[in-house]
């Protein structure tokens, strides 16, 4: 029975029935008491496997296809009408001829399966800043993540204005990577999944609607979409700052967000709150400040590395009410992954399901193996999470993994100098999306796969976004990440990156000094509070340290990366790289 009546809705629903001729529609409501029906079947079926009750109370297990790990790049597209408007940086296929191949991939694929109709909402559910959206889904692991993910409710009909609701078709049909496709309509607020049953190829909230889609509405209504954590960080006076964070990938949001201060800050009082680590949406307040939202309700969140000793908060977000996936399970039901503790299990079984040794040398968890967690459980979680206001952004920080070149801090001269620092953002590739890991690729604003038009017209919004902007938040670039000569990390990173952050915060309020460099401001050595990191003044002054030599090749390779945009590249960025370039 539908849970609605809104023949926006419900049309939609039945034409995708046809298409996709399921045996059972299921709508969601949101209870728990059918997710405690839905996990049963999923344990049941297979799907999902139940984990150690006393120790992981309400936790389930899930592995995804050997073939199905990672985002797919290469088999996402952006479908808007007119080529021009993709981008260079975006798959395109004309709108009607994708929908016509989609169609017949869909085409039956649901026969003897269950459709899944999941009512959410992006934001807090009737707030002025919410976006709604309906995902049908094949995929009960799907139905229990976005339970987690996102706001999941009949209410969410109630707020649905007509057919102002993101409409999104999840099918896992054979999982053939061949005919996998991810694909958007952003003049139709249309998704269109197939052939995936992993993270952001499938929980459609997240990357599809949150950013692609998003991107989209963000440019006609005036606000930014973007791939951000918020931090909170309360300093000994009790006054809360926040910060915003754009990494692309499993380059430390998660961590950032959940961070717990150095001792010898915590001793002083210092305390952070994590109000977002994937996604943030911006928009200028009636004060000229930049506010922002977390529209989603949980993290899915890299596991391997996340231990008791990195990321706490991350961790005890997980002892509750929790998904894994692809990670290693212990016989005594509970989970394990690489960098957890020094003590990889024995007699467990690896994320294929194999009989895993932990002396084979071959990791037990795949690296890009998730925890799915609700962000209520985080013991750091803001107080303001729930306020549909959001909270008023000081410093946005730009960041990506350069074992060279990029130093440890700089800020830019302004807002248009801090868009050409986003924009030529540049990291080391990780295991989150499919292709060689380490590779270093421009990722401009930890965007590049996450846009849902042309780039360019991306930072020309950027740009315009100064005039709505009266007080503008600094905009700083970090890097946690440089190498020495052995390759390996200089910074410890992790909770010490507060004592960048703290000095980013007092530069958004005039309270610290900058040296300048021709790629922007650094700090002076002894502005940044060293006490206790083990690291001296030395080692700090060769992080943030300049090399004009590396800079001068960079300016190159900017260039080269500008030119894929032709003339759509905004006049002033070119202008900032000339610029850049003089001062080298
Ligand atoms: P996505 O969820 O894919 O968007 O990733 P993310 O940006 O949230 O990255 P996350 O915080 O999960 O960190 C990814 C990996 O980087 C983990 O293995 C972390 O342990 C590692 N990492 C995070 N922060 C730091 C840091 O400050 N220094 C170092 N060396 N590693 C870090
Ligand atoms: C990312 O790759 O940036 C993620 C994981 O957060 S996924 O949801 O799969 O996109
Ligand atoms: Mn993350």
């Amino acid at each position: 029975m539908a849970l609605t009546n809104n023949r926006y809705v419900t049309d939609w629903v039945e034409e995708q029935i046809k298409l996709c001729r399921p045996d059972r529609v299921v709508w969601i409501d949101g209870s728990e008491e059918q997710l405690a029906g839905i996990r049963a079947e999923g344990f049941a079926t297979g799907e999902l496997i139940k984990l150690n009750e006393q120790l992981l109370p309400g936790c389930v297990y899930h592995r995804s296809a050997l073939n199905d790990v990672a985002r797919v790049e290469a088999r996402t597209f952006i479908c808007c009408e007119k080529q021009a408007d993709a981008g260079p940086t975006n798959n395109w296929m004309d709108p009607n001829e994708m929908r016509a191949l989609l169609r017949g991939i869909y085409d039956g694929c649901m026969r003897g399966r269950t459709m899944y109709v999941i009512p959410y909402s992006m934001g807090i559910v009737g707030s002025p800043f919410a976006k709604y959206g309906v995902e049908l889904t094949d995929s009960i692991y799907v139905v229990v993540s976005m339970a987690i993910m996102t706001r999941v409710g009949t209410d969410v009909y109630d707020a649905i204005q007509g057919d102002d609701y993101i409409k999104g078709l999840h099918a896992k049909a054979d999982l053939d990577a061949e005919k996998r496709y991810i694909v958007h309509f952003p003049q139709d607020n249309t998704i269109m999944s197939v052939n995936s049953g992993y993270g952001g190829n499938v929980l459609l909230g997240k990357k599809c609607f949150a950013l692609r889609i998003a991107s989209c509405l963000g440019r006609d209504e005036g606000w930014l979409a973007e791939h951000m954590l918020i931090l909170g960080v309360e300093n000994p006076q009790g006054e809360v700052r926040y910060v915003c964070g754009a990494f692309p990938s499993a380059c430390g949001k998660t961590n950032l967000a959940m961070l717990i201060p150095p001792e010898v800050y915590r001793e002083k009082g210092w305390k952070c709150w994590c109000v977002g680590d994937d996604i943030a949406w911006l928009r200028p307040g009636p004060d000229g400040r930049l506010w922002a939202v977390n529209p989603e309700n949980g993290f899915f969140g890299v596991a391997p590395g996340t231990s008791e000793k990195t990321n706490p908060n991350a961790l005890h977000s997980t002892m509750k009410n929790s998904i894994f996936t692809n990670v290693v399970l212990k016989p005594d039901g509970t989970v394990w992954w690489e960098g957890l503790d020094k003590n990889p299990p024995h007699g467990a079984l690896n994320w294929k399901g194999e009989p895993w040794d932990p002396e084979s040398g071959e990791p037990g968890a795949h690296p890009n193996s998730r925890f799915t967690a609700p962000a209520k459980n985080c013991p750091c979680i803001s107080p303001e999470f729930d306020n549909p206001a959001g909270v008023p952004i000081s410093a946005i920080v730009f960041g990506g993994r350069r074992a060279k070149t990029a130093p440890l801090v700089y800020q830019s001269r302004d807002w248009a100098h801090g868009v050409f620092v986003g924009s030529i953002m540049a990291s080391e590739k990780t295991a989150a999306a499919e292709g060689k890991v380490g590779e270093t690729r421009r990722d401009p604003m930890a965007m590049l796969p996450f846009c849902g038009y042309h780039m360019a017209d991306y930072w020309q919004h950027w740009l315009d976004m100064e005039e709505k902007i009266t007080h503008p938040p600094v905009i700083c670039n970090v890097n946690w990440f440089r190498t020495d000569d052995e390759g390996r990390f200089i910074w410890p990173g992790f909770g010490d990156n507060l004592r960048v952050i703290e000095w980013v915060l007092k530069r958004a309020f005039g309270e610290a000094d900058a040296v300048e460099t021709p790629i922007g401001y650094v700090p002076k050595p002894e502005d940044i509070n060293l006490e206790g990191s083990g690291v001296d003044e030395e080692t700090l002054k060769g992080l943030i340290s300049v090399d004009p030599e590396l800079w001068k090749q960079e300016v190159a390779g900017i260039r080269e990366f500008y030119a894929k945009f032709g003339d759509k590249l905004p006049r002033s960025l070119r202008d900032e790289l000339d610029a850049l370039e003089q001062r080298l």
